[in-house]
């Protein structure tokens, strides 16, 4: 079903190995959504939900053990360890296919073979990437056409002789004994078996367009990076464009579809993409961005008209809900949704809000969707060269600690804030939830490589990239004695933003600080902001001995890396600890 020699070969072989009952070659086409939409419904993996108030809309129940990312289960399959780093599990190439190979053999008997062949990226543009994914899940399917430009126009580019990230994928038993997540970046290879979650399944997602991509960015002279893209325009109509990087579940949805507070009349938050952005240096020396996802696959729990209204008004139309709860009259429901009442968990299971001591949706339940159906959605999405990055953006949750927001006084200053980040865990991966663990730039889970390596190569860009983006760490998430948010965040945030992007233009007062810069008093605006000078103090507070207990904990971290960690980046750290005013005997020792 196509002229290209390697890819039909490669099918072919996977069939042998597989032996599904049926090939089916993806066109990506409408007709093609609905036969797998119906076919689901028919045999219960899909259940429609109310059609006048949700058209289009479905519910998927996954296996109650596969709900999340498995990053004990994920490796890097390079051929030498220490290019896999400390940051990844590692496995050698040989052992990794005899293992999953064996997982994979007769695993699509009685089941169709579906070919996926992928765009990551627009699909006119140069910094867009091919792949095919093999499945033999149509939900995958369904949510590979949601997420990615998949089909026809794909394979026309492969077939033009572009090369393609290959990508094996079998829901295999759904037993977490037989799931596998492996990536063999030298073969730009991912095998995928025991799972049908969006990250571990969709390999568009996370593993071609952040693990794959990484290491293949650094081979070829751009960033793969978890972060989202906005436009932000002004009263003047100036749109100015950002991207920021939070851990899972941290918010980056909300962020990329903010709608300004009453105070800010005139500004307009335009989404460019809200998960993965690949950048790259433009000839004018600038960081430029492209969304490599075509939709949204989105935290469900949260979501209502005040926090992300727009992602509301998104999911009311052809979405793909995941692990979600549903009323009486089939509407989906999850906590913090405002109106209705579960009659159904996510299991499937009557629930009774007044004895239920769980959640009736799973915390990490998911919408899938289009990103063109987002009010606030920027035509720029489809911008052949991407969009220019004025400012970078870090964060994570930290209920102490981090100000609300600081300003790196460098590049290497900010790649040093990058690789210090630290937030508490997620839903969005298994394990235990709250903990605080090192994420640097949000890219723990993702980065396909050794960090050392990566900071290295993100410390790079000072002389790559002439005029490269102001670097800024954000906290929405600091907390006041009584373990109650300081800072209201949604909307609001733009107040944070605004002044950032002041900075960007050399304007916006500041205090300089060892951590950075932090905002001067009044320099945020908080017109129409109910928060008073104490509070604005606390959020903007630097605590001198805490963070130098915290640029000790980075050291150790650090140390992990020995000698591939830059010293270029261990120097910054150890100037940044040193000028922090702390007790006498702890400061000679920085
Ligand atoms: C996601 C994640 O799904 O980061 O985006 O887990
Ligand atoms: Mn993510």
């Amino acid at each position: 079903m196509t002229t290209n020699r390697a890819l039909s070969e490669w099918v072919d072989e996977v069939a042998r190995l597989t032996r599904p009952e049926n090939v089916h070659w993806c066109d990506g086409g409408e007709e093609e959504f609905q036969r797998l939409i119906d076919g689901m419904l028919a045999d219960g993996t899909l259940y429609e939900l109310n059609r006048e108030s949700y058209p289009r809309c479905y519910l998927h129940r996954s296996d109650p053990s596969d709900v999340a990312r498995v990053e004990h289960l994920t490796f890097i399959c390079s051929e030498n360890e220490a290019d896999a780093g400390p940051n990844n599990h590692w496995m050698t190439p040989n052992e990794a296919h005899k293992k999953v190979d064996a997982l994979f053999e007769g695993a699509m008997k009685g089941r169709t073979l579906y070919v996926i062949p992928y765009c990551m990226g627009p699909i006119q543009s140069s910094h867009a990437r091919l792949g095919v994914e093999i499945t033999d899940s149509p939900y995958v399917v369904a949510n590979m056409k949601i997420m990615t430009r998949m089909g026809r126009q794909a394979l026309d580019r492969i077939e033009a002789g572009e090369p393609f990230v290959r990508g094996l994928h079998s829901t295999g038993d759904l037993s977490p004994d037989h799931r596998l997540i492996l990536h063999f970046p030298e073969e730009r290879l991912i095998k995928s078996v025991g799972s049908g979650y969006g990250g571990n399944a969709l390999l568009g997602k996370k593993c071609h367009a952040l693990r794959i991509a990484s290491w293949q960015a650094r081979d070829e002279g751009w960033l793969a990076e978890h972060m989202l893209i906005v436009g932000i325009q002004n009263p003047e109509g100036k749109t100015r464009y950002i991207a920021a990087a939070f851990p899972s579940a941290c918010g980056k949805t909300n962020l990329a579809m903010l709608i300004p507070p009453k105070a800010y009349p005139g500004w307009k938050i335009w989404t460019v993409g809200d998960d993965i952005a690949w950048l790259h240096v433009g000839d004018d020396g600038r960081l430029w961005a492209i969304n490599p996802e075509a939709g949204y696959f989105g935290v469900v729990p949260g979501t209502n008209e005040k926090t992300n209204k727009n992602a509301y008004d998104t999911i009311t139309k052809n979405t793909i809900f995941t692990n979600v709860a549903v009323t009486e009259d089939m509407e989906p429901w999850w906590e913090g949704k405002k109106t209705g009442k579960p009659v159904t968990d996510w299991q499937g299971r009557p629930y009774d809000p007044a004895t239920a001591s769980e959640p009736a949706a799973h915390p990490n339940s998911r919408f899938t969707v289009s990103a063109q159906q987002n009010p606030s959605y920027s035509e720029e999405a489809e911008a052949p060269e991407g969009v220019p990055i004025s400012a970078i953006f870090f964060g994570g949750r930290r209920a102490s600690l981090a100000p609300l927001i600081f300003e790196a006084k460098s590049w290497e200053h900010g790649v040093l804030i990058g690789a210090g980040m630290a937030s508490e865990k997620t839903a969005a991966a298994a394990g235990k939830v709250g903990e605080v663990r090192r994420d640097p730039m949000a890219m723990k889970p993702f980065c396909g490589y050794n960090y050392g390596d990566y900071w290295r190569y993100w410390l790079s860009f000072a002389r790559r990239a002439e005029h490269p983006p102001h670097i800024f760490h954000v906290n929405w998430f600091r907390k006041g004695a009584d373990g109650k948010f300081l800072w209201p965040g949604f909307g609001e945030n733009l107040r944070v933003l605004e002044w950032a992007l002041e900075r960007c233009e050399g304007h916006g007062d500041a205090d300089e600080t060892p951590i950075g810069f932090v905002p001067a008093r009044g320099a945020i605006h908080l017109e129409g902001l109910d928060i008073d000078n104490q509070t604005m103090g606390k959020l903007l507070a630097v605590d001198d001995e805490a963070w130098y207990s915290e640029y000790e904990e980075i050291a150790e971290y650090f140390a992990d890396y020995g000698e591939r960690l830059p010293e270029k980046l261990e120097h910054e750290r150890e100037r940044v600890a040193g000028a922090l005013n702390v007790a006498g005997d702890k400061a000679s020792q920085a």
